[in-house]
């Protein structure tokens, strides 16, 4: 395997089988062609840099009828809000003179954030490939571009528009295969002086975690500080600050400037010891993981047998993409998991991709199963909130317990 951003031949260090796509929910429990591939990840250990060997084609991903809105959790709304602040607050501190301020978003998704900054009179722009949710974000009036992000559609962004002083992008990033396209393009959308702000699942989370969930076909890349410094450095832009952040299960919210050199900030010095005090740049580190994802999964199959053995009714909570994972790794199917409550329309009446377990909507889940596998984890505070009714067991299928 090549490392996708340096072409350096690294090693591969977990395999996890045939794999259905996250988001590849099944209209027919029985289907002919069920698209699978075989999911494995290999690391460049030297900038910490885990990523997936095989990839399917983006447009079998990300298309008409994609699966994930991002208005389906009510504090991810929050967080977007709190977001579009923190860039109005940005432009007015640094680009107080500039007449002709500009923010772009890359993956906008239904327009959860751009929405604010649309009705705060910023000049905005979403680059969004699937064109459902791309035309949800025309609803709130936020301008959208239905594209991939790449240095082509760079170049007509800003023969259209003009070069933004922020681009913001939010669990897209780790998306997109081609790294360097994608560096290249956010240098040369930006204006000098300009700021690259993105945010992803964190790598470090995920080995402490041992989340290995987050692997999924759509998961190209799970960066940590170092692989974000050493990318983007090559194309201009330094990672001057970050920001650890609780959402999706432990994400890092990267600050990047497109300049000379500058000062970093003491978070990212401290972030950059953590990972290195955690073995982010060591291989043996990642072997680790992959034994500790071996044993989870032997340790989640097994415990769910066993309550099924002892009549215990289970259900699962969130069609996540990341269940896709557990599901089909931990090989778990109806037989185990009588079906899966989820309050995304396009979800429900649906089965799981690979596994086949019924998606219904989330008032199924009354009246209460013995056992309840909170597959979207990374929502627990807002889900266990919602459902305080619920008097059985709640599981994940994580090696610890998960404290949101
Ligand atoms: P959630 C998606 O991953 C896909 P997923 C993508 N690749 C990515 O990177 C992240 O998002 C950002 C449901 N739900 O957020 C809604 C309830 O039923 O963990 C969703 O289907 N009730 C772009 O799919 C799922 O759970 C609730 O109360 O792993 C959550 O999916 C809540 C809060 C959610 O992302």
């Amino acid at each position: 395997m090549k490392c996708r951003f340096s072409g350096e031949e690294i090693p591969e260090i977990l395999t996890f089988g045939k794999m259905p796509l996250g988001n590849g929910f099944l209209k027919d429990q029985n289907p002919q062609d069920e698209y699978f591939f075989k999911m494995s990840v290999s690391v460049n250990n030297s900038i910490g840099l885990l990523q997936l060997n095989e990839q399917p084609d983006p447009n079998k991903m990300f298309h008409e009828n994609y699966a994930f809105y991002s208005r389906s959790s009510a504090l991810m709304m929050e967080h977007f809000k709190d977001l579009s602040n923190e860039i109005q607050s940005l432009l007015d501190k640094n680009f107080s003179s500039d007449n002709n301020k500009f923010v772009v978003e890359v993956g906008s998704n239904d327009g959860v954030m751009l929405e604010h900054l649309v009705k705060a009179n910023v000049s905005c722009l979403g680059i969004e490939p699937s064109k459902n949710v791309a035309e949800i974000s025309h609803q709130y009036g936020v301008p959208t571009v239905n594209k991939f992000m790449s240095v082509e559609t760079a170049d007509q962004v800003i023969s259209e528009y003009q070069q933004a002083n922020v681009i913001y992008s939010a669990n897209v990033f780790c998306h997109i295969p081609d790294i360097n396209d994608l560096a290249q393009a956010c240098s040369n959308l930006l204006k000098d002086g300009g700021y690259l702000i993105f945010e992803d699942p964190y790598l470090a989370d995920i080995l402490e975690k041992v989340s290995y969930d987050q692997i999924y076909d759509e998961h190209v890349f799970l960066f940590s500080c170092y692989a974000v410094q050493n990318i983007f450095i090559k194309y201009g832009m330094q990672l001057i600050d970050c920001k650890p952040l609780n959402t999706h299960g432990g994400s890092m919210r990267y600050y990047l400037k497109k300049t000379g050199k500058v000062e970093t900030s003491r978070q990212l010095d401290n972030q950059l010891k953590h990972e290195e005090s955690l073995g982010i740049l060591s291989l043996k580190s990642y072997k680790d993981f992959a034994s500790k994802c071996e044993e989870a999964r032997v340790g989640f199959k097994n415990k769910l047998t066993s309550l099924k053995d002892n009549q215990k009714s289970i259900v699962g909570y969130g069609a996540t993409s990341k269940s896709t994972t557990i599901l089909n790794y931990c090989e778990v199917g109806p037989e185990l998991i009588d079906f899966i409550v989820d309050t995304t329309p396009t979800k429900q009446n649906m089965f799981t991709p690979g596994k086949h377990i019924p998606v219904l909507p989330y008032e199924h889940f009354l009246p209460h199963p013995d056992v309840a596998v909170l597959f979207a984890w990374n929502h627990q505070k807002e889900i266990i909130a919602k459902e305080g009714a619920f008097k059985g067991e709640w599981m994940t299928h994580l090696h610890h317990e998960y404290k949101d």
